[in-house]
């Protein structure tokens, strides 16, 4: 391996993914800093990094979100690169030039392109000016209800109302007809300004059971992109995705192709660099349209890793330290299958209503093409300040049947008590017919939970 340009990097977050970007450090030779907040003290990844700073209090305002602690941690252990991991400031531009401005290098893309991802109307009509498909809808964002009205008599009802700030299924309003769009458009309107301090609002047609598929890219700072295939992120709940697999069941090499060429023109025409991920939607005469940009390293990054044989966190920090990518397109070579559960500490029988508390009695699993990427250990305290995700549970297999057989065999070896988890709501979606087939869209979970109940 070729030797990074980083001595130090400091890891501007918390839990499994703070764990991860260590590992990789470590692997690379890189010295590591840790910041954590008070309720952290005892953390996984404050016990792994080489050095680590207190950065504040439990709640995530004063510690993991705090730029001026962050970067003062920065300063005072030397570090000379910060990686965001997901989430926190992972997506914050403020964040990203203030630590180009402390002479840290931003493990991410270019604080320009997070401001052109986080403008989805922007990004969308990125996408449209390059002839990629978009699902129709508005040109641009709307200058008022009337607007609205217009574009909709155009593509016809259905249709839905984003919010051009927003993202992840936050400020979004279906409307049925002229009536439901007047009043969706003051309402999602409202709870666009009060979520996002952004009140602006684009319209596409509503594409009803569509799948939601996004494909990992990677860009150096020298003009050269891959995909990494993509990934199927359909099974989810309330915009939690809860399942994902590598590749798609529902995509073949020409559509593959086709997306691929599609994120990276967009990635290109963005000027991105560094891991990102470009979401689609694919209808069921599996069309595809491009969404959204994601300028971030993802939760669900490892069914890639498995199925690509890349480290995209080690090659995140090889990049932004100025390296070429290693690989051509013509050279990413996909092998078997991989699927991730995300185990959170929540109740699938109340809600998923988080779960906090502390761990006893607990057994990983193990084995053959098993990886557990995790922060939790026996009489762990799972605080009920951070997100509820505590393991995400991969397997590797050559195929998608032998793949969910893995995941079976491994949920059942998983030992946890002291809190409630999703492991036995994974363990029913994998029994699921249609799911074994592959056959299922980003309502499948809904009317699952719907017909679990009766
Ligand atoms: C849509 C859609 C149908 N038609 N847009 C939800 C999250 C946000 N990123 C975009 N989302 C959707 N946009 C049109 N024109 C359906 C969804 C959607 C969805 C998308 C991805 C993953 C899960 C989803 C669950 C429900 C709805």
């Amino acid at each position: 391996m070729t030797k990074a340009k980083f001595n130090k990097i400091l890891i501007a977050n918390r839990g499994e993914i703070a764990v991860r970007i260590i590992r990789a450090c470590r692997e690379m030779g890189i010295k590591t800093v840790a910041v954590f907040s008070d309720a952290d003290a005892d953390a996984l990844h404050v016990q792994y990094a080489d050095e680590a700073i207190n950065i504040g209090p439990a709640l995530s305002r004063k510690s993991y979100l705090n730029v001026d602690r962050i970067l003062q941690a920065a300063r005072d252990t030397d570090a000379d690169a910060i990686h965001p991991g997901y989430g926190f400031l992972s997506e914050n531009e403020a964040f990203a030039r203030a630590c180009a401005e402390s002479h840290r290098v931003f493990i991410g893309p270019p604080a320009e392109c997070i401001a052109t991802a986080g403008n989805k109307s922007v990004a969308r009509k990125m996408a449209m000016t390059l002839g990629i498909p978009v699902i129709p809808g508005s040109e641009d964002i709307l200058a008022s209800p009337q607007a609205a009205l217009e574009v909709a008599a155009t593509v016809g009802y259905p249709v839905i109302l984003k919010a051009s700030g927003g993202g992840g299924g936050r400020g979004m309003r279906i409307a049925d007809d002229k009536e439901a769009l007047l009043d969706g458009f003051s309402v999602a309107s409202a709870e666009a300004r009060a979520a996002f301090g952004d009140p602006q609002l684009y319209l596409e047609k509503y594409i009803e059971k569509p799948r939601h598929i996004e494909i990992q890219i990677m860009g150096d700072h020298y003009g050269n992109y891959v995909y990494l295939g993509e990934r199927e992120c359909s099974i989810q709940m309330r915009y939690q995705k809860l399942i994902e697999e590598s590749p798609s069941p529902l995509v073949d090499e020409g559509l593959r192709q086709a997306l691929g060429e599609a994120a990276i023109q967009v990635a290109r025409a963005v000027g991105y660099s560094n891991a990102g991920t470009m979401e689609f939607l694919v209808d069921r005469n599996r069309n595809f349209y491009f969404m959204e940009i994601n300028a971030r390293l993802q939760v669900e990054h490892p069914v890639t890793e498995l199925v690509s044989g890349i480290d995209i966190v080690q090659q995140q920090i090889l990049l932004a330290a100025g390296e070429k990518l290693p690989v051509e397109q013509k050279n990413v070579h996909l092998n078997g299958w991989s699927i991730e559960c995300r185990i959170n500490a929540a109740d699938p029988a109340n809600n998923f209503m988080p779960s906090p508390g502390v761990i006893h009695d607990l057994i990983l699993p193990a084995g053959p093409g098993v990886r557990v990427d995790t922060h939790i250990f026996n009489r762990y305290e799972i605080s009920p300040f951070y997100d509820s995700l505590i393991c995400k549970l991969v397997v590797w297999a050559s195929g998608r049947q032998m793949a969910i057989k893995r995941m079976q065999r491994a949920l059942s070896e998983f030992r946890i008590e002291g809190i409630k988890t999703t492991i036995p709501f994974h363990q029913r979606v994998l029994q699921d017919e249609d799911f074994r087939r592959g056959d299922f869209d980003t309502h499948f979970l809904e009317k699952w939970a719907e017909r679990s109940r009766k």
